[in-house]
C-alpha cells in the first residue's frame, strides 16, 4: 500500500491513514528523531497480539516516519499519523488519542520510544485497567519502581518536580510525571480534550489531575526506568519551568 494515497487531512497539518483499529488496545507513541529506537521498539510492543501501535512522528529528520510507515504498509497493527513539525509531546498525544478513541480503542496506552518505558511492563499496565483503574501510571516512586543510570541532577529535578505537583493538588499519585499509562476509554471520555493545554513535561501532571478531578480512578504500578538507549533526549529547562507554572495555575482554575 502507497502510504499517501489513503491519507486523511486532520487536523491540517497532520497526515494520517484512514484505517480502522484491529484490537480493543493501542499504544500511543510519539517520535522525534528515533530511528536507532523505532525499528527495535515496534516488533518488541507487536510481540503482544492484543496491542496496536500507534506512532504520532513529527517530520523527523532522521527518517524515524518513513520507517514506521513502511512498516504500516503491510502490518495492520502498525498505524501513524505524521505532523509537519515538531509541535511537542501534549499535542502529540492528543491527535494520538483523538485517533484511537475515533476508531473504538477501549485501553489507550501511552510510552516513549526510547526504552525507558521497557514494553515488558505493558500487561501489567493493561491488567491493572481492566481490573481497577480507569488511569494507570507506570510508577518509578512507589515500592518495586525506581530508576537508573540518572546522575544525581536529572534524580533532583524528576523527584522534586513530582512532591512539588503532588503537595500544590493535594493528589495522592507518587509519579505524577511519569510517561507510561493506560488511560480506559471513560478517562480521556470524562476529560474535555481541547480544553488540555500543557504541551510539555506538565502535560502528564495535567492529565492525572483532569481525570482525577473527573472523579475517576489514578493508581500506579512499578517500574524500573532505565535512561533512553540511544538517541537525543528532547528536555531542556524551558519544558521544567512551564511545569512549574503550570501546576500551579491548574490549581488555581486557571489552566
Ligand atoms: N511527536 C513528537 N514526539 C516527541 C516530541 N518531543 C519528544 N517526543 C518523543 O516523546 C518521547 C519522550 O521524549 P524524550 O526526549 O525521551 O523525553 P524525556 O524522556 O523526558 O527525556 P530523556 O529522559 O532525556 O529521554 C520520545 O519518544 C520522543 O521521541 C515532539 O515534539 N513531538
Ligand atoms: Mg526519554
Amino acid at each position: 500500500m502507497v502510504i499517501d494515497s489513503a491519507v486523511t487531512t486532520s487536523p491540517a497539518n497532520a497526515r494520517q491513514l484512514d484505517r480502522p483499529l484491529t484490537t480493543p488496545a493501542c499504544v500511543v507513541i510519539p517520535t522525534y528523531n528515533e530511528c536507532e529506537n523505532i525499528p527495535a521498539l515496534l516488533p518488541r510492543v507487536l510481540d503482544y497480539g492484543q496491542l496496536s501501535v500507534l506512532v504520532v512522528d513529527d517530520g523527523s529528520p532522521d527518517g524515524t516516519g518513513d520507517l514506521v510507515a513502511a512498516e504500516a504498509a503491510h502490518n495492520p497493527r502498525v498505524h501513524l499519523i505524521r505532523r509537519s513539525g515538531k509541535q511537542g509531546l501534549g499535542t502529540a498525544y492528543l491527535a494520538g488519542f483523538r485517533y484511537a478513541l475515533a476508531r473504538g480503542a477501549e485501553y489507550i496506552f501511552e510510552m516513549d520510544a526510547d526504552f525507558s518505558h521497557d514494553p515488558k511492563y505493558l500487561p501489567d499496565l493493561l491488567h491493572a485497567a481492566e481490573t481497577a483503574y480507569d488511569l494507570v501510571i507506570g510508577s518509578r516512586y512507589i515500592a518495586g519502581g525506581g530508576t537508573t543510570d540518572w546522575g544525581l541532577g536529572r534524580q533532583l529535578i524528576s523527584r522534586g518536580g513530582n512532591v512539588y505537583a503532588r503537595l500544590i493538588l493535594g493528589l495522592a499519585v507518587a509519579d505524577l510525571t511519569g510517561g507510561y499509562r493506560c488511560y480506559r476509554r471513560r478517562a480521556l471520555e470524562a476529560i474535555k480534550l481541547d480544553q488540555v493545554k500543557s504541551n510539555g513535561y506538565s502535560f502528564q501532571i495535567e492529565m492525572a489531575y483532569r481525570v482525577h478531578q473527573a472523579g475517576l480512578r489514578v493508581g500506579e504500578v512499578p517500574i524500573i526506568f532505565p535512561d533512553r538507549r540511544v538517541g537525543a533526549s528532547k528536555m531542556n529547562r524551558n519544558i521544567v519551568f512551564e511545569a512549574l507554572l503550570n501546576v500551579v495555575r491548574l490549581r488555581l482554575g486557571l489552566l
